[in-house]
């Protein structure tokens, strides 16, 4: 444990502003000196006590609830102690600063980003799955990706991975218990049905890691860039998507500058959608520095949906405009962006065409945006319900398919005509690390630094 683990910290834990309630915490291995100076007194464990907050006078700061969470009994697992105040940005400064001045003899001092949680973390409280799920509650997006990080938070994912852990730890015993007796080794692959144990959690591993990938879809959602040549109607699909007037619409070509982003939600995954400046030949300085960064967006998007005006199709100047543009893109999707025609303005048109190369919508109706909703959670690879679902990240996944990679590895060997067992044991060693990664069991200090500083503060 590094050294700062050790000292009391405190931090207001509610959101910046002005609200009906704001609360202070403090945590530390003893608190005593901290409550005796602003509370004036002791306070019964977990019971709420209503009290002046009181300064190094003694002269009130405010009245509110005190609550003492002694060690190990809380959410850190050190003693706690939580100020329920009027919730104003000045009363809070003051409480902070009071707490920092009758604190000063403990060395108590204002935490970090996600120090609380850390320490839930460092001291058992929570494994690093589950504190991750902490994180991903208060920024979930979506009704879906909330309920899935607490799902995650309560212990769902950690419990899947444990059971991976467990059956592979038997494996492992019964792999390395037999290394020592090598007399045996012939006879072990057959009697202990070791292939078909190791098939069976490659299999389990594999069911996870779909499940994961849905999970940190939900978490991470996808970006999705519309762009095409001015008044086409991007900024009306935007708008229609997102069910707002976000974005300004107007009939002059060039009215849409700056991109204008909103994240609507599909089937509860976040879908980050992006209104770009149409993109032609300008000499509009401001126009041209919008379109520069259209084409900034589009490398990074997961999708993008190449918008066309189905009214202006077959004329020379339009079509000439669509070919320009579409002669940039496979460099500009070169880092796996997923290309998506839609032809918009159906309902300008009598009988609106059906394009096999893409969808035909109108944004003014909303014709067509259902099969264009579907289309991108299909892109996105999305197909589960999220009921049920655990919240997962980037990292999760990855550790799962180098999981999955070390069995691999391990099969190989057993379905080898001479398997060497004690690399067969090192794959499956390796897998179980990988594994640990996921609940924080073999997880190195800068990367755990990484995870909690991007917590809020106060959390
Ligand atoms: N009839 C019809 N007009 C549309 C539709 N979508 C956009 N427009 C019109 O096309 C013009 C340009 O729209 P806008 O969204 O600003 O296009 P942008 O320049 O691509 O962002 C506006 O006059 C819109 O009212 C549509 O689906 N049907
Ligand atoms: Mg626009």
């Amino acid at each position: 444990m590094l050294p700062r683990h050790h000292d009391p910290i405190v931090a207001i834990a509610t959101a910046p502003g002005r609200g009906a309630v704001g609360i202070v915490r403090a945590s530390g291995r003893d608190l005593a000196p901290l409550i005796r100076a602003v509370c004036g007194r002791t306070l019964a464990p977990r019971h709420a006590t209503y009290l002046p907050f009181i300064d190094a006078e003694g002269q009130p700061i405010d009245q509110g609830l005190a609550i003492h969470f002694p060690a190990p009994q809380s959410y850190t697992g050190e003693d706690v102690l939580e100020l329920q105040a009027h919730g104003g940005p000045v009363v809070l400064q003051l409480l902070l600063a009071r707490c920092l001045e009758g604190g000063r003899e403990i060395g108590l001092r204002v935490a970090e980003p996600g120090e609380f949680t850390e320490r839930a973390y460092l001291n058992d409280k929570l494994d690093l799955a589950q504190a991750e799920a902490v994180s991903d509650l208060i920024d979930a997006s979506t009704e879906a990706a909330a309920r899935s990080a607490s799902r995650s938070l309560a212990g769902g994912f950690s419990a899947e991975v444990h059971a991976l852990r467990d059956a592979l730890i038997r494996l492992r015993m019964l792999v390395e218990a037999t290394l020592d007796f090598p007399e045996e080794e012939i006879d072990f692959l057959q009697k202990a049905d070791a292939r078909g144990q190791l098939a069976r959690i490659a299999d389990q591993v594999d069911a996870v890691l779909a499940r994961a990938r849905q999970g940190a879809l939900l978490r991470e959602g996808i970006k999705v860039v519309i762009a095409g040549q001015p008044n086409v109607g991007k900024s009306s699909l935007l708008n229609t998507l997102a069910g707002a007037e976000l974005a300004i619409v107007t009939p002059i070509p060039g009215t849409t500058r700056d991109k204008v982003s909103e994240t609507i939600q599909i089937e509860g995954v976040p879908v980050h959608v992006i209104d770009t400046a149409g993109l032609r030949d300008t000499h509009d300085e401001v126009e041209r520095l919008g379109i520069a960064r259209t084409w900034n967006e589009i490398e990074s998007a997961d999708a993008l949906l190449f918008l066309h005006d189905l009214t202006c199709m077959g004329d020379a100047a339009h079509d000439a405009g669509d070919a320009a543009i579409a002669a940039r893109l496979p460099a500009a999707l070169a880092n796996g962006g997923r290309l998506v025609h839609v032809f918009n303005k159906a309902d300008a048109l009598a009988a609106p065409p059906q394009m096999e190369t893409g969808i035909t919508v109108s944004a003014k109706t909303g014709f067509g945006l259902d099969t264009l909703r579907r289309r991108l959670l299909e892109l996105a690879g999305w197909h589960a319900n999220p009921e049920g679902l655990f919240i997962a990240r980037t990292r999760h996944v990855q550790a799962l398919r180098r999981t999955h990679e070390h069995l691999d590895l391990a099969r190989r060997q057993a379905d080898s005509a001479d398997p060497a067992l004690d690399l067969l044991a090192e794959e499956l060693r390796l897998a179980q690390m990988s594994l640990g990664e996921i609940t924080g069991e073999f997880t190195a200090d800068d990367l755990l630094g990484e995870i909690f500083s991007r917590f809020c503060i106060g959390k």
